[in-house]
């Protein structure tokens, strides 16, 4: 077959993209050379609907071994009783709980998108705003805390079946003791989604919600470092009884509904080849070398909060727990809209999103916010004494957005910073 250069020329465009620039997405990272084989490997011819021991198709006996490593490994990471690797992505994992959990129209609560949430957590774009009926909590507007008083007077008075804790643009650690003690006074189930700090939590530097929460989602590839993906997981509810009955009469135990609502309920075959790369990616987070790489991406994320903070900027909340940061950009630049400083600064090859901020007064098109995260420039090799020239760099370009030459003078000095910190290769 002809090698099809047209996309082979893309995929090289994309690598001198991701060599030259400084990304800080909070939701992105850079996974390793045997990562990155293990899903360009041909266990993607192989169809396994199923589980493992228990197929619809033959020929499985090698896959099984594969994601049975992968499901040994990470309830090792998680100190999980029950775990499901099979979702394609964190959305995917979250749509086969709402299914296990309930039926179309009940009430759940989230975290709202606008101040910090994720988009199948009750967005109304969403299978989950779309489907059942959203009610949402917020941040305290006076500190960008999680405010638990709102959240529990609407859960009182609204009773949600299932309570979601977890964020896609949240710097502080979470009260799940507490969100459990509500779930359990109201009668709900209480899920978190562990997506963005699932890295920090494998590395015991964040509490782990497994102790908490009946379920526990999250994707593979933000902190944890691995290929895109989902995962669910239960501690010591696993076994819990659901109240949900077979076709024969028996009621189902919760893990048995939430493996038939993955599959055959929300997917068809799992990604195999996706699945090994999920169990090198656990392998990996069960080196001890992983803790000290979580340990740098939160120095690297407090220095650089401090960073921010000294040069005027509002950091939501004052700073940062964990690898992200929201960066209210109305203090510093009143006029300047998350969008044209996301664009101003993918000129200059610095790579962050612009992202809602609490109570913003614009649109999520525009926003008055971007987000800024540390996992994948810590993975390069960069340490917390850059962090101060990294926000000086981004200043120099917010401050001129429209400015080129700038931008040319920033983006020169940030591909000649980042020769020096190597990437994998792929
Ligand atoms: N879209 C993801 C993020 O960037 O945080 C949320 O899962």
């Amino acid at each position: 077959m002809k090698r099809d250069n047209a996309i082979f020329d893309i995929i090289e465009r994309e690598h001198q993209r991701q060599l030259k620039g400084i990304e800080l997405i909070a939701s992105e990272n850079f996974v390793s050379d045997q990562v990155m084989q293990a899903m360009g490997s041909c266990l993607t011819n192989k169809y396994a609907e199923g589980y493992p021991g228990k197929r619809y198709y033959g020929g499985c006996e090698v896959v099984d071994e594969s994601e049975n490593l992968a499901i040994e490994r990470l309830k090792k990471i998680f100190d999980a009783e029950w775990v499901n690797v099979q979702p394609h992505s964190g959305a995917q994992a979250n749509m086969a709980v709402f299914m296990a959990c309930l039926k179309p129209g009940d009430k759940f609560m989230g975290l709202n998108l606008s101040q910090g949430g994720h988009l199948s957590h009750g967005s109304p774009v969403n299978f989950s705003g779309i489907m059942f009926q959203a009610l949402d909590y917020g941040v305290r507007q006076d500190n960008g805390y999680i405010d638990y008083d709102q959240m529990e007077e609407v859960a009182r008075r609204e009773r949600p079946r299932l309570l979601i804790g977890g964020a896609s643009a949240y710097s502080r650690e979470w009260d799940y003791a507490r969100m459990r003690r509500l779930a359990d006074e109201i009668g709900a189930i209480f899920m978190v989604d562990m997506a963005h700090p699932a890295g920090l939590i494998a590395a015991g530097e964040l509490d782990n919600p497994l102790r908490y929460a009946h379920i526990v989602t999250s994707t593979t590839h933000k902190t944890l470092r691995g290929p895109r993906g989902g995962i669910i997981l239960m501690g010591k509810d696993f076994d819990n009884p659901w109240g949900k009955t077979t076709p024969k009469g028996e009621i189902r135990k919760m893990s048995a509904l939430l493996d038939s609502a993955v599959f055959p309920g929300v997917q068809g075959g799992p990604l195999e080849h996706v699945i090994a790369a999920k169990a090198v990616a656990f392998g990996e987070a069960l080196d001890p070398s992983f803790k000290d790489y979580q340990q740098q991406v939160r120095r690297n994320a407090r220095a650089m909060a401090e960073a921010f903070v000294a040069k005027g900027y509002n950091v939501v909340s004052g700073g940062t727990d964990n690898h992200c940061m929201l960066i209210d950009l109305r203090t510093k630049y009143p006029e300047l809209t998350g969008k044209v400083a996301e664009k101003a600064l993918v000129q200059a090859d610095i790579t962050v999103n612009k992202n809602m901020v609490p109570f913003d007064s614009r649109s999520p098109f525009q926003t008055s916010g971007i987000r800024v995260g540390t996992p994948a420039i810590t993975t390069r090799g960069v340490k917390e004494d850059m962090m101060g020239e990294i926000v000086e760099l981004i200043d120099r370009v917010l401050s001129e957005p429209e400015n080129t030459s700038v931008i040319t003078a920033v983006r020169e000095k940030v591909n000649q910073t980042m020769k020096q910190f190597p990437i994998f290769a792929y």
